[in-house]
């Protein structure tokens, strides 16, 4: 059994510039592991609680300095000598260690970059992929398959230019199509958009995590240029691919309204939802997240019950990947899918928990990326070894978001590889 040696966190940047944590831990076999945290632009009031040095002369307070100190000390000095394979007591532990609801104590970025670490020390130590690690310790699974991806291509809201009020528009291939053809639709669809923008004059450039962010008259405008794209592209739409969006809808709720500039005065929650079935019926958007603020329960639940048995009903900042959250979801049905960022509640371990509730619901899960990414690509890993619905690492554009992608390639080429080992061990004639 390897044993914790040491663990080490410092202060980097996150895709945005904004500081955030790398770990390394390291056992008593000489195996190294390294992973870094994400970190959110549209956060959600029910998530955890990084911590932030809030030291204004210094990254304008965004400075990360105390949590990876709190690593460097109290965490460091009670993994040592542990065995990393005990994922749920260790977690266990970083909560104890912390002993506040929010985790604000330690930091969840802290005590996440911790857990992580001890997940991938895990899987090192005993010399198996993560994936695999991740799908033989929880047997969520039968089997080791990709998920399907939903690929953001234009972006609004906080993430976008002050042009769009949604924050994401997304492409979801069918799920019948594999990995690489979904890939193949993506980076397709991604240029040609493009294309598109430039000939109709809408200027564009890029947000943050690299979906076109245009100006135009209105959100629905988006699908209409979508469509057009998916035109001049081999695909049929609404049979090869679908649309998703993400509403993100506590930021754009001002004094009990909505606000959208496809209408000019805000809407209300009814008006709002009546918005929603006709988007949906129009445009085939089968995926809406977040599409109320945190606490107006009685809209979530109307559209679920409206739109649920043809749609996904997201819940992001809403859940929070929240145990206590998703239960009451559950049981109140105010949403379907659980969008799953585990930077929301700070340990793989609470994490996992949320996943098997979800599961047992038989809601679907989509494992997703935050706004400010690092190059770590544990969350590829993690999707497939949980046997995530969906994967939502944005669009196929910038260094932190293929990261995930080209990892997933990895894993395909890795499943198909012993898929095609077990058929030759199997056939008679070969044996
Ligand atoms: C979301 C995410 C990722 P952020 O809202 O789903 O796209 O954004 O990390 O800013 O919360
Ligand atoms: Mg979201």
């Amino acid at each position: 059994m390897a044993k914790i040696d040491g663990i080490y966190a410092r202060e980097i940047l996150d895709s945005r510039g904004i500081p955030t944590l790398e770990c390394a831990l390291w056992l008593d076999t000489g195996a190294v592991v390294a992973t870094s945290v994400p970190t959110g632009t549209s956060v959600g009031k029910y998530e955890a609680k990084e911590l932030r040095d809030g030291d204004m002369e210094r990254m304008l307070g965004k400075g990360v300095l105390n949590a990876a100190n709190n690593i460097n000390t109290v965490i460091s000095k009670n993994l040592i000598g542990k065995d990393p394979t005990n994922q749920t007591e260790l977690d266990q532990l970083l909560v104890d260690l912390d002993g506040t609801e929010d985790k604000s104590k330690l930091g969840s970025n802290a005590i996440l970059a911790a857990s992580q670490a001890v997940m991938k020390a895990g899987a090192i130590s005993i010399n198996v992929p993560l994936y695999y690690y991740i799908e033989q310790k929880y047997q969520l699974i039968q089997q080791l398959n990709i998920p399907s991806c939903i690929y953001t291509m234009i972006n609004g809201g906080v993430h976008g230019a002050d042009n769009l009020d949604i924050q994401e528009f997304q492409i979801i291939p069918a799920s019948h199509i594999n990995y690489s053809k979904s890939m193949d639709m993506a980076v397709t669809l991604f240029q040609k958009v493009e294309e598109i923008l430039i000939l109709k004059g809408a200027t564009h450039s890029t947000g943050i995590v690299g979906g076109f962010t245009p100006n135009l008259y209105s959100n629905s405008d988006v699908f209409e240029i979508l469509i057009e794209t998916i035109k001049t592209s081999p695909y049929t739409f609404a049979q090869d691919l679908f649309f998703g969006i993400d509403v993100a809808a506590e930021q754009l709720f001002e004094n009990g309204k909505y606000v959208l500039k496809d209408k000019s005065q805000p809407y209300t929650s009814e008006e709002l939802l009546e918005f929603y079935k006709k988007i949906r019926s129009l445009y085939h958007v089968f995926c809406i997240e977040d599409p109320f603020q945190e606490d107006d329960l009685a809209s979530w639940a109307k559209l679920t019950a409206e739109l649920g048995e043809t749609t996904k009903i997201i819940g992001d900042s809403f859940l929070a990947t929240n145990k206590a959250k998703t239960q009451k979801a559950i049981t109140e049905k105010t949403c379907n899918t659980v969008l799953i960022k585990p930077n929301q509640t700070g340990t793989i371990s609470e994490t996992i928990e949320v996943i098997k509730m979800a599961k047992e619901a038989k809601w679907q899960v989509i494992m997703s990326h935050r706004s400010g990414e690092t190059n770590d690509d544990f969350i590829a890993d993690f999707a497939v070894g949980i046997g995530a619905d969906y994967t939502k690492f944005g669009p196929p554009n910038r260094g932190e978001r293929v990261a995930k992608y080209n990892r997933l390639s990895q894993i395909e080429f890795e499943i198909n590889q012993s898929n095609n080992e077990k058929s030759i061990n199997t056939n008679p004639e070969k044996m």
